[in-house]
């Protein structure tokens, strides 16, 4: 077996005061909260196609800048396999439990579909029998329907039914692997289900080709009885000026004009949601609080910068508020969090992946140790309880128990007069965070 990662070995937790760049400062994947281990809060995931497609290229520098091990090798197949293996030595000197791929990123597409599947099979194959020694499994696996000439106009929003039946066609078979290496979820990200310009665009029936896609799905996952959560990751814009399961909100108000809310959950991700301007807490909690928060893409973006810049997740201020959010749902059942995350162009070596990672890693190691501190207190839970208690009696209760209506609120102001109001004490609570930041 060759090894792909040679200058690293198991990666250590050593402890906030380590030195040494290749180790834990805050993971500790033993170190049980709240009688859970870290490792199990977590539920890590390395995304194959940042991590072992990428090259760091971008549309200055198409031939990209990365140096890998496997670079010389020539077959597509023979590299697909080197990748695999790759993968797993990754993933087991990490320490992280989980990866996530997308059907065209384990196996290259081949002349026709037969082909493609065939090959399919073969890396599934060499994956399973990898999967035999080791403990990494299968976080979700998703289908690249965007980057083929083919998905041009989009792929089941595309103008042309032939598309939508290939997409059909892939998803089936991506549902299928994703089953057979017992992935725990399938992802759907829109790709390029949105739209440039409404002047050539039916907007009704795209949308409504994208329902009956997605109640397609959900049929095939009950056939086959594959188990895994069905998931929608939302993204406002790019590849398409539109895209159409631009947020959180909108994903909800779709899934419920078209009945499939009980049947998918969303997959979030932290650069998607500031994309579409809102904060990442924003979006995870208005998917919890409607029970469709299923896992997380785990990366950041710049706020200067305008696209999806996918970098490793640093900001422990986000990561913090974040894992409040899973603590809130209870923790994850089958999602966990995905680095859908690249090291930059200019981090181009090997290490750089393992660092990334590591940043990442410790980042919502210490998000989680925070958030846990601040809901066990219940600090700011307590200030939004007594802020909103006014609904808990008196005319607050009769209007959440609708027994009230216009008359009789206007008979209760008429009676009761000017509303006594209170501070929000906004500053006061984000001096209180950043105590718990610090170190309270
Ligand atoms: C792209 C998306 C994509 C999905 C998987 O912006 O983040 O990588 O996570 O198709
Ligand atoms: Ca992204
Ligand atoms: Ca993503």
């Amino acid at each position: 077996m060759s090894e792909y990662f040679k200058n690293v070995s198991k990666i250590q937790y050593e402890g906030p005061k380590s030195d040494n760049p290749l180790a834990y400062k805050f993971y500790n994947p033993d170190e049980k909260i709240n009688g859970k281990t870290m490792k199990e809060h977590l539920r890590f995931a390395v995304a194959y196609w940042h991590t072992f497609q990428g090259k760091g290229a971008d549309p200055f520098g198409l031939d990209g800048s990365v140096v890998r091990s496997w670079d010389e090798i020539g077959d597509a197949m023979d590299l697909a396999k080197a990748k695999v293996e790759a993968n797993f030595e990754f993933c087991e000197k990490l320490g992280v439990p989980f990866f996530c791929f997308h059907d065209r990123d384990i196996a290259p597409e081949a002349e026709t579909l037969k082909e493609t599947n065939k090959r399919l099979d073969v890396i599934v194959a060499a994956i399973k029998d990898r999967m035999k020694n080791s403990d990494v499994k299968l976080l979700w696996g998703t289908t690249n329907a965007f980057s083929n000439r083919r998905f041009t106009h989009g792929a089941s929003t595309s103008c042309n039914a032939a598309v939508f039946a290939y997409a059909a066609a892939q998803v089936k078979k991506a549902m299928e692997i994703t089953m057979e290496l017992g992935g725990q979820n399938y992802v759907f990200w829109g790709g390029r289900e949105g739209y440039e310009t409404l002047l050539n665009t039916d907007m009704k029936l795209e949308l409504d080709n994208l329902a009956r896609f997605l109640q397609m799905a959900v049929d095939y996952k009950k056939e086959i009885g594959f188990d895994g959560q069905l998931l929608i990751e939302p993204k406002p814009k790019e590849p398409t000026k539109h895209q159409y399961d631009f947020d959180t909100a909108t994903v909800l108000g779709f899934f419920r004009a078209n009945g499939l809310e009980k049947h998918i959950k969303m997959n979030i991700e932290a650069n998607h949601a500031t994309l579409a301007g809102h904060t990442f807490q924003h979006d995870l909690q208005l998917a919890r609080i409607n029970n469709a928060l299923g896992s997380i893409d785990a990366n950041q973006g710049d706020y200067l910068l305008g696209w999806d810049t996918d970098q490793f997740p640093t900001n422990i201020y986000d990561t913090t508020l974040a894992m409040l959010e899973v603590i809130k749902m209870g923790g994850f059942t089958k999602g966990g969090l995905n680095f859908d995350a690249k090291v930059r162009r200019a981090s181009f070596e090997p290490a750089d992946l393992f660092y990334g990672h590591i940043a990442g890693m410790d980042a919502f190691a210490q998000g989680l140790r925070i958030a846990s501190r601040i809901s066990e207190d219940g600090v700011f839970d307590k200030f939004i309880s007594e802020r909103y208690a006014i609904f808990n009696t008196g005319i607050g209760k009769d209007i959440v128990d609708g027994k009230v209506g216009f008359k009789e609120l206007e008979a209760y102001t008429l009676e009761n007069g000017e509303p006594e109001i209170s501070s929000g004490r906004q500053e006061m609570l984000e001096a209180l965070l950043n105590q718990y930041l610090l170190g309270k």
